[in-house]
């Protein structure tokens, strides 16, 4: 069964470190399988649209996104690349590891991934706006990257807009 695991906040040594690639072989290890039905407890439970293995405290590369929208599904990337992107806009942002703040950073309006999905297949995402920052965002965390550092105005979120942005990154209540 799947549980919810403890999200970690900027601060832990973890947040900061290149993650590790996933070795292929690994995807099918009922373990990782079982990582991956955590992370998606996780990200649902706090709530959250997207959550990288590093802010569970696994420093491995991938993560789990679900931005919940009509276009886009529910989807795990392993070693993912950015191979577009385009359109530099900025965006407001949040983080389940950074509770409570928003500010605004500059991201790619249109990108596409590519990787490998938890059957060991390779996949390619492509979208816009949110999904599109939530990609950057998430291989931000792979690479010991937190929005804070390139945030400007970074601010407690305040307005019912700025606590909707980071309600979707808010902590549970452990
Ligand atoms: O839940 C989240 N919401 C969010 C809002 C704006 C930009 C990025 C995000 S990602 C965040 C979840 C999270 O911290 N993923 O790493
Ligand atoms: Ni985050």
């Amino acid at each position: 069964m799947p549980y919810i695991r403890e999200i970690i906040q900027d601060g832990h040594p973890t947040l900061r470190k290149v993650a590790k690639k996933v070795d292929p072989k690994e995807i099918a290890d009922p373990l990782f399988q079982q990582l991956i039905d955590d992370m998606f407890e996780t990200m649902y439970a706090a709530p959250g649209v997207g959550l990288a293995a590093p802010q569970v405290n696994v420093s491995k590369r991938l993560f789990v996104m679900d931005i919940q929208d009509d276009e886009s599904e529910a989807a795990v990337v392993i070693n993912p690349k950015i191979e577009l992107a385009e359109e530099e806009i900025e965006m407001t942002e949040g983080c389940l590891s950074v509770v409570g703040y928003v500010g605004e950073i500059t991201r790619f309006n249109h990108v596409a991934v590519s990787g490998l999905d938890r059957n060991g297949n390779k996949i390619r995402l492509e979208g816009h706006g949110l999904f599109a920052q939530c990609l950057q965002h998430e291989i931000d965390h792979l690479n010991g990257v937190l929005y804070v550092d390139r945030a400007k105005n970074l601010r407690k979120a305040e307005t019912e807009e700025e606590q909707a942005i980071a309600d979707a990154a808010q902590a549970q209540a452990y």
